[in-house]
């Protein structure tokens, strides 16, 4: 089989992901099935699977062979499907594409698309927590809980959510929006890549290195995320665009300019590059991987 190139493995590695990830979902049944139908259509409507595969990347660096990963691939998966379901609600962004499909409030109906995206989260706890009989280090993936929890919750993802939604129409100072993206959308890459160190067997000072390589990417991502929203297309990204205009909001791009913007998306890759040369061992798909997820297209 001839090689193939960094994006056919990306694309490959995605759908790997996929299927690990999709494995874990609940069956469709019962009288709550509806709920369970918006939840099963709003994971599989796909995605890049970027937390998870930096996950289980970033545990491979650190020499994990192991399966107890896998709940945890599948749960933070879970919980940032859960997010861009909420995000997507009249009452936030009010956007009606997501992954190349209408929104699930739109299929599903604003109700329930509340409740799959509460069933989601709290989902991703109860999957997580099958890595407890997978393991002979249940004291690790109890951390890797408590991280996944606090990561996700006030002091992380939502927290974030919070001030971005309160703040939107409204002028935004440098110091609060790079505090929006540390957490709205650094924080769960940092719980990624931090679960994978820990399961991995990384020591407290690579964990350390670990989470500022992964809120360099973050931001860098949530730069990325800002340029695509203004110059890219629906059809490329699956998902609506110039919805940050619509929502009246300061973005990097509006408060720095394009130029700046992308520069900065270079300096912070390449802050999380050095990062991840200071940890032991390589991972040559990791390195390609953060580089191309800032160069991303979609
Ligand atoms: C119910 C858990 C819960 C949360 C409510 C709505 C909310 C709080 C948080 C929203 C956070 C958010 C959507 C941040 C933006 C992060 C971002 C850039 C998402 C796009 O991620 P990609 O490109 O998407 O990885 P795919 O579809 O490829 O997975």
């Amino acid at each position: 089989m001839r090689n193939m190139n960094f994006k056919e493995m990306f694309s490959a590695r995605t759908e790997e992901v996929g299927i690990v990830v999709e494995s874990y979902l609940p069956s469709v049944e019962g009288y709550q099935s509806t709920v369970l139908a918006a939840m099963d259509y709003s994971v599989r409507a796909g995605g890049k699977r970027l937390r998870p595969m930096l996950m289980e990347e970033t545990y491979r660096l650190f020499g994990g062979r192991g399966k107890e990963i896998q709940p945890f691939m599948a749960a933070i998966e879970m919980i940032h499907t859960s997010s861009l379901i909420h995000d997507d609600l009249p009452c936030m962004d009010n956007d009606t594409l997501r992954r190349g499909l209408p929104t699930a409030w739109v299929k599903f109906g604003y109700d329930m698309a509340v409740l799959a995206g509460d069933g989601l989260l709290i989902y991703s706890m109860e999957t997580a927590a099958k890595a407890l009989s997978m393991t002979d280090r249940p004291d690790l993936v109890a951390r890797c809980m408590g991280i996944l929890a606090q990561k996700t919750g006030i002091f992380g993802m939502i927290g974030g959510q919070t001030v971005d939604v309160e703040l939107a129409g409204k002028p935004i100072p440098k110091e609060k929006l790079d505090f929006i993206y540390r957490l709205k959308t650094g924080a769960l890459l940092e719980a990624s890549m931090m679960i994978g160190a820990i399961l991995g067997g990384g020591d407290e000072t690579q964990l350390k290195l670990v989470e500022k390589m992964a809120s360099c990417l973050g931001k860098a991502f949530q730069i990325q995320d800002d340029i695509l929203d203004l110059t890219s297309s629906e059809e490329v990204l699956g998902k609506s665009v110039l919805s940050d205009e619509k929502n009246h909001k300061t973005t990097y791009v509006t408060l720095e300019g394009m130029k700046k913007a992308k520069q900065d998306v270079e300096i912070m890759s390449e802050e999380a590059i050095s990062c991840l040369h200071e940890l032991p061992g390589k991972n040559e798909f990791l390195e390609a991987l953060i580089r191309m997820l800032v160069n991303r297209e979609k």
